[in-house]
């Protein structure tokens, strides 16, 4: 129950609350024309879930900055220096000295008889050729196409004369009779170390019981040892006497020339430079910066063309060998080895006294032979 008094001043009081209320929306709406900087529009209220959405983000914003800096930093400090010869000579696995202990030629120079110069009377000719081995056919025709004269062209074959195509001998009769000059590949050291291994037991109880387990790779031994044994003491001669490398200077077009089977590496000088290398390496190895015969690491073309570019008395390198590359022509190193011996090409490189741009001629190979 209540009074009509207290009904009277519940009333009264709703009144001025009602009146208050009102006094301060109007001071309120007053302030916001006043003020420029006070928002009238009540900010909606933050719930728990959009501020763990917001730190979430922030992280996310922090890891992908991390992210980026981490790697950037790495691909600027973790890219490996400029290669330094002198850490490759360091390596106590690089055999340098192995020239000696294999009786390899390691340097010779193509004679001076045969090098073009610029104010040379007559025309005089060097021809080096890729890997021909034993194509002698596709040989021949090349030989034709560039009109040969062995009156006034000297050869100089880049290694690999020998072993997988059909006609090995015939390629080195040819040389021989051409005294064409020459540089020991992979494949002709191999078939020279079954020769002497052959002879070195003809006669003996050795002989009887070849080392032939049944292993992979096999099939390729046998079809080298059977070249080999057909080759005569002359054949092998002319082989064995094809050094590492060859070298010359002055040649027309081209200046200081060195002819190798497969690579050098830059800054070492040429009398100490491994044989295994000059005869089998593709690439140097991006972390060990040692040569390797595999095509992982860098070309060592690409390295020779780079830091060569820079020597005092820069060489042009000759090579075979890169079959997977085929021609493979840089300002200071030229690739030749075409691929003639699976059907691609044989090609020369034909240097002349009569005029400062050598050429390159190809011929196609017409069969394909492997193993
Ligand atoms: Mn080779």
């Amino acid at each position: 129950m209540a009074y009509p008094r207290d009904v009277q001043r519940f009333a009264q009081q709703q009144q001025q609350q009602q009146q208050q209320q009102q006094i301060r929306k109007s001071s309120l709406q007053s302030q916001s024309e006043k003020s420029p900087f006070y928002d009238p529009l009540p900010m909606p209220a933050t719930s728990p879930k959009t501020i763990r959405g917001r730190c979430f983000l922030r992280v996310m914003l922090y890891a992908l900055l991390f992210g980026v800096v981490t790697v950037g930093m790495h691909s600027y400090y973790c890219t490996p220096a400029p290669f330094n010869p002198d850490e490759v000579l360091a390596l106590p696995n690089v055999g340098l000295h192995h020239a000696k202990l294999l009786d390899y030629k390691q340097l010779e120079e193509i004679p001076e008889k045969y090098i073009p110069r610029e104010n040379d009377a007559k025309e005089k000719r060097l021809v080096f050729i890729g890997d021909v081995h034993g194509m002698y056919k596709e040989l021949r025709d090349l030989l034709h196409e560039i009109h040969y004269n062995s009156k006034t062209d000297h050869l100089v074959f880049t290694g690999d004369m020998v072993s997988k195509g059909p006609e090995s001998l015939k390629v080195i009769d040819f040389a021989r009779k051409e005294e064409a000059s020459c540089v020991r590949g992979n494949h002709d050291d191999r078939i020279l170390l079954h020769y002497h291994r052959i002879h070195a037991r003809a006669g003996t109880e050795e002989e009887e019981k070849e080392d032939e387990p049944p292993v992979k790779g096999m099939k390729k031994v046998r079809k080298e040892k059977k070249l080999a044994r057909k080759m005569s003491k002359k054949q092998a001669e002319y082989l064995d006497s094809c050094p590492l490398i060859l070298k010359a200077s002055g040649v027309m077009g081209l200046g200081n020339v060195a002819v190798v089977h497969a690579g050098l590496v830059q800054g070492i000088e040429l009398e100490n430079q491994d044989p295994f290398a000059l005869m089998n390496m593709r690439s140097i190895h991006s972390k060990l910066r040692v040569p390797s015969d595999d095509t992982d690491g860098m070309h060592w073309a690409k390295l020779w063309n780079r830091f060569e570019a820079k020597a005092k008395e820069q060489k042009t390198v000759i090579y075979g060998h890169y079959a997977a590359r085929g021609l493979d022509i840089r300002p200071l190193s030229k690739g030749l080895d075409t691929n003639c011996v699976r059907g691609g090409k044989l090609t020369a490189f034909v240097v002349s006294s009569s005029s400062k741009d050598p050429k390159i001629v190809s011929v196609n190979c017409r069969e394909e032979y492997s193993g």
